[in-house]
C-alpha cells in the first residue's frame, strides 16, 4: 500500500491540523528566513518559496479551518 499523501500544515505528522500544528507554525514563522535545522518548516511553506511568512499563515488558517 503506498504511503498516504502529506496533509498540508500537519507538522507533527498525525494526519490532522490542530492546535499543536498551529503552535509549531508560530515557531517556524520567520518571515523571509528559514532555519534549516528546524524540522517541518517545509510542511508549512505552502507557497513553496522557501520561507514561512504571512502568506503561509493565510494558507495555514485555511488548513486549520478545513480540519475536522
Ligand atoms: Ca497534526
Ligand atoms: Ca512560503
Amino acid at each position: 500500500m503506498p504511503p498516504l499523501p502529506a496533509v498540508p500544515g500537519d507538522i507533527d505528522g498525525n494526519r490532522d491540523v490542530d492546535l499543536s500544528d498551529a503552535a509549531g507554525f508560530v515557531d517556524r514563522l520567520l518571515g523571509p528566513f528559514v532555519d534549516p535545522v528546524q524540522a517541518g518548516w517545509d510542511r508549512v511553506d505552502f507557497d513553496l518559496d522557501f520561507d514561512v511568512d504571512l502568506r503561509d499563515l493565510a494558507a495555514m488558517q485555511n488548513a486549520f479551518d478545513a480540519a475536522p
